[in-house]
């Protein structure tokens, strides 16, 4: 049994991918870290370990003290944070990457999962079932830094056989765990406000269609995509991945069904801009032949289990 680690696990996908993990290879296999001091509740049963993922000596002595021989790297700024602390958030974004493709390459670790994101592609991308292979001109900061960060792990996989894996996650929606400052996050905050408050102010406009997914659907491409024989991983930057495709509309009025008095009010701010240069749907069919990925969930679905998640 090879150990785990999962850096950023007190974050949205952290939390229920290290749980996700725990469940299917052993509570004492899966270690948890992240840059906060304490994990969250539903984290505690198993091992966790504060530190900073820009610290490369802390990085090697709890591989080897672990016997780590998986990463998960999660730790990264989010696209309206980025656009805040555009340094800052290039710094945390590459070099916790090069921290671990560099352990990865000197044969301390085995193999290495690292997200991209639909934000690698840019204005000048096709907008509607935007392709595995197309034109990439990211305009924000966080946009550049996955950019580069899918290029990096292609150069490793290919100088150095460095088996790194990564998807190009849409946006994400749970409940389970908060989402930390990127676009796509109304998609999860229209459910808490519609059920806490029943009014909603939604920073991007009605029909703004962006790619989504269900944090399962999500946290199960991960696992697959890790678990798949290395053959059958051919992309080495990163995969499209589809679940579907939604604007706040759309959204508000599945949850109307719901709630009648539910209401809405559209006040776009900077997020906006970003949105805009997103695609609306994404192509994963590169995804569905290597490594027979599948979406499952359902937007119906997601409203329903997000109401229910909400009102516990
Ligand atoms: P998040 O912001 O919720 O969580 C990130 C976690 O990393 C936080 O718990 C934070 O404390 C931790 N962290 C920050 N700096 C750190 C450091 N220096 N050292 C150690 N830990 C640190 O983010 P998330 O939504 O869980 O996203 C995880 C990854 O998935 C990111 O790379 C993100 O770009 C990518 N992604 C997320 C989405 C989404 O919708 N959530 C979509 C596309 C890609
Ligand atoms: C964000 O909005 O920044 C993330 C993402 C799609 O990468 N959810």
């Amino acid at each position: 049994m090879s150990n785990i680690l999962v850096v950023g696990a007190c974050g949205q996908i952290g939390i229920e991918l290290v749980i996700e993990l725990r469940k299917l290879f052993g509570l004492e296999n899966v270690l948890a870290s992240d840059i906060k001091e304490h994990c969250p509740p539903s984290l505690a049963e198993g091992k966790y370990v504060q530190f900073d993922i820009m610290d490369q000596n802390a990085l090697v002595k709890i591989v080897k003290e672990n016997n780590i021989k998986q990463i998960y790297l999660l730790a990264a700024m989010l696209s309206a944070t980025a656009e805040n602390k555009p340094i800052f958030a290039w710094d945390l974004n590459m070099q916790g990457l090069f921290n671990v493709l560099e352990l990865a390459r000197n044969k301390k670790i085995d193999k290495v999962f690292w997200p991209s994101s639909i934000a690698v592609f840019g204005a000048n991308s096709p907008m509607n079932n935007t392709p595995q292979h197309t034109i990439m001109e990211p305009s924000t900061v966080y946009g550049i830094s996955k950019l580069a960060g899918e290029r990096w792990c292609e150069y490793y996989f290919k100088k150095y056989d460095v088996d790194v894996r990564s998807l190009r996650y849409p946006g994400l929606i749970s409940y389970k765990s908060a989402p930390g400052g990127g676009t796509t996050d109304y998609a999860v905050d229209i459910f808490d406000k519609a059920v806490k408050e029943k009014k909603y102010i939604c920073y991007l406009d009605k029909d703004t269609k962006l790619p989504m997914m269900y944090m399962s659907d999500a946290i199960r491409a991960t696992i697959e995509i890790m678990e798949a024989p290395k053959a059958q991983i051919k992309v080495r930057s990163s995969y499209n991945l589809a679940g579907i495709s939604l604007c706040p509309q759309d959204l508000y009025h599945e949850i109307k069904k719901k709630f009648k008095d539910f209401e809405i009010e559209y006040k776009p701010d900077f997020r906006q801009e970003i949105a805009d240069t997103w695609p609306n749907s994404i192509n994963d069919l590169a995804a569905k032949e290597d490594w027979n990925w599948k979406n499952r969930v359902k937007i119906e679905e997601i409203v329903k289990k997000m109401i229910i998640g909400f009102s516990q």
